[in-house]
């Protein structure tokens, strides 16, 4: 181990080969999933995915001939079960007039279930399931699909419990909007690199400023996302770059070959665009969204698209933050910009994503009084209610972003008329950077289920749910030959799409399905990843950034620690440690306020550092070191023993993952040893440099005697 390694410095480097090509075991849908495969596969069902699922069967049987050959999986169609464009998820009435043969015999034989089904909507499927005989009934073509995998992928009933053996069961899925944005640029960015905080090689789609002459990995990449419910892909990045800004007119071509493909997999395409467009692309003088010129542009842009692309989605937009064009430029506010785009796309089904990430990045670190986290509440919470029916405001999950902890956002309790969909991180950007074990599902699972009220008040995912939002994820996959980096990370995109379907789902069970279908069925293998992942979040929290200070990474890659690494910049993102304490005042009392953007408990809760949650109490408090936590430590204390006892747990990460050798892929094993190496290389620097920062700082000494530097 070198402690003076300087490879925190720079930005952290990439020693793989991501080139080389992917073996016939597809992450989650390799041979331990077509094992679960029935002998026969029966279509009573012609719909237009129907021949997706007829290709999937045949590339399971390639990998696991004889799968279960005394099981027969009928998959069946309701009548009405047309849905195409951009998914919708509500309910539509089954059509009684449906003629077709396939689907008049469904209706007879399931008529109990079929009504129930319609009410679920599209996207929703009925399953039956009996040792020999298993049946799916789709709400539409999607909900076929999901049903289908479902069969393969999703945990297999206890063996004991026989309750549920033979009886319907209707799978619907929670939020409408499932959705994968890429940050993928068409050219290498000369500081972004090709995919913008992305942590897996290259990008699946582009290379060389161009689309991949070869998309083949791009049609695998669309079944995996099939199999875990995703409907919805954006496939550049929001920070739109000038050759990236042409996919709109000149490289559309680009996109609809790649629509074609996710089409091909129930799953719609949604471009970024530059809210300048009008200027960069059409010479109009102004992209104000008031001007007439500039809406006759859009309408046209989008018109050329949907000419190209009959169901294309729509567009996502980053405005006015950290650079990028926006509406207020002409003094106009995000709903004007939001709707001006909604309007265009509207006479084609359309819809726009628009970012709530507004903030002013250029602030002084001397003015205290201005606070980065009350940003997109200022902004957005006013407007409650002004943005079209197809405008989604896409609201990170966090008020500042994607920190290892944070309070939920507080807009997405504010905005009850307003289609809202909450955004995650699956590339792990704050979070270990695919080179630490991370499982985020417990993190996503604890803002979905967060109440802005009462134990009665509905849940963030209640709120998405209600008005047809949902889920948006920043993508952590690339053209690396395990998709995510490090081969554990793809839970964490398995984990992002079982808990877009239903938030409620525990993280620990989506792990097993998970670790089931990836290395099968082994005891040993499961227990093992269970050891390493069900808590890695927690893990990882307790050797970086203390009790939701947040940050703390160094500037720019966002890579190791750096505890002043922002502390003045004009990020906004500041921790404010003096001799004295640490934390952010942001009470009402006295500090920037933004305690008081939540409805009750949670104003008063967070407002008083004696019920604040000792995890987030330096989000909230700027605290002495003696403060005592609710855990009875005192604040310097806890920085002392987490971080030390966080890198012991670290520790015993990579010879617990030994065991399994030979019992994983070696190529795989070998990929995740070596990361584990990095881990643990990481994470004592940021034992010892927090350690020794806040030592310094305090001139307290370590009650348990461990050294400092
Ligand atoms: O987390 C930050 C990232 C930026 C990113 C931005 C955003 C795409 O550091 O790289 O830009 O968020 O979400 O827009």
């Amino acid at each position: 181990m070198n402690h003076t390694d300087q490879s925190d410095l720079a930005a952290p480097v990439d020693r793989f080969d991501h080139d080389r090509p992917v073996g016939a075991d597809l992450a989650w849908l390799g041979a331990h999933a077509a094992a679960r495969l029935p002998g026969t596969v029966e279509f009573h069902a012609d719909g237009g995915l129907v021949p997706t699922l007829q290709a999937e069967v045949a590339r399971l049987r390639a990998l696991a001939p004889s799968g279960r050959p005394a099981a027969v999986l009928h998959l069946h169609e309701a009548a009405g079960a047309r849905d195409s464009g951009v998914p919708d998820g509500t309910a539509a009435p089954a059509d009684p007039g449906a003629s077709d043969e396939a689907t008049a015999g469904t209706q007879n034989e399931f008529v109990d279930v079929l009504a129930e089904l319609a009410a679920a909507g599209p996207e929703a499927f009925a399953l039956r399931s009996a040792p020999e005989r298993i049946d799916v009934i789709g709400g539409g073509e999607r909900g076929l699909l999901y049903g289908f995998y479902a069969t393969l992928l999703a945990a297999p009933p206890e063996p004991t419990s026989s309750a549920g053996a033979g009886q319907w069961e209707i799978h619907a899925p929670r939020h409408a909007i499932r959705m994968l944005d890429h940050w993928d640029n068409l050219e290498v960015h000369p500081v972004m690199g090709q995919v913008e905080r992305g942590y897996a090689g290259g990008s699946l789609f582009y290379e060389d400023g161009e689309l991949r002459a070869d998309l083949g990995r791009v049609e695998h990449y669309a079944r995996l996302l099939a199999s875990i419910g995703i409907n919805r892909v954006a496939i550049n990045n929001v920070n739109v770059h000038a050759r990236e800004t042409t996919l709109l007119t000149e490289r559309l071509d680009s996109v609809a070959r790649l629509a074609s493909i996710f089409r091909a997999h129930g799953i719609a395409t949604f471009l970024s665009v530059s809210f300048a467009s009008p200027m960069v692309l059409g010479g109009v003088e102004t992209a104000d969204p008031l001007d007439p010129a500039v809406q006759r542009w859009w309408e046209r842009a989008a018109g050329d698209v949907y000419e190209a692309i009959p169901d294309f989605g729509g567009f996502v937009v980053k405005a006015d933050s950290e650079g990028q064009p926006g509406p207020f430029a002409y003094g106009r506010h995000h709903a004007d910009g939001a709707n001006m785009l909604g309007r265009a796309l509207a006479p084609h089904g359309g819809e726009v994503f628009w970012r709530a990430f507004v903030y002013n990045h250029r602030q002084d670190w001397r003015d205290r009084s201005t606070d980065r986290a009350r940003a997109a509440h200022d902004h957005f919470a006013p407007l409650d209610g002004a943005f079209d029916d197809n405008v989604v405001l896409q609201v990170k999950h966090g008020p500042l972003d994607f920190q290892t902890r944070e309070p939920i956002s507080p807009v997405l309790g504010a905005m009850p008329c307003t289609r809202l969909a909450v955004e995650f991180q699956v590339t792990q950007e704050y979070t270990g950077q695919q080179k630490h074990i991370c499982y985020l599902a417990p993190w996503w699972r604890e803002n979905l289920n967060f109440r802005f009220g009462d134990s009665s008040a509905p849940t963030v995912s209640d709120l998405v749910a209600r008005g047809r939002g949902g889920v948006v994820a920043v993508s952590n996959v690339g053209a690396d030959e395990f998709w995510t980096g490090h081969p554990l990370a793809q839970a964490n995109l398995f984990a992002l799409g079982r808990q877009a379907w239903d938030p409620t789902a525990s993280p620990t069970g989506i792990l097993e399905e998970w670790i089931r279908a990836t290395f099968g069925p082994a005891p040993e293998v499961s227990e093992v990843l269970h050891d390493l992942m069900d808590a890695s979040w927690q893990l990882y929290e307790s050797y970086t950034a203390p009790l939701g200070v947040g940050f703390m990474v160094r500037p720019g890659h966002h890579y190791g620690p750096d505890v002043d690494g922002y502390e003045y910049t004009p990020w906004g993102t500041y921790h404010f440690a003096d001799r004295d304490g640490i934390g952010v005042d942001r009470t009402v009392a006295t500090g920037t306020g933004y305690a008081g953007l939540y409805p009750e408990p949670w104003a008063s809760t967070y407002e008083d550092p004696s019920t604040c949650p000792d995890e987030l109490l330096l989000f909230f408090h700027h605290v002495s070191y003696t403060h005592r936590l609710r855990s009875g430590k005192t604040v310097i204390q806890h920085i002392y023993d987490s971080r030390a006892d966080g890198y012991e747990r670290v520790l015993r990460l990579r010879p617990r993952w030994q065991e399994l050798a030979g019992k994983v892929p070696s190529e795989l094993h070998d990929r995740v040893d070596e990361l584990l190496g990095e881990q643990e290389r990481s994470a004592l620097e940021w034992r010892d440099q927090l350690r020794t920062y806040f030592f310094r700082a305090s001139g307290i000494p370590d009650a348990s005697g461990r050294p400092t530097y």
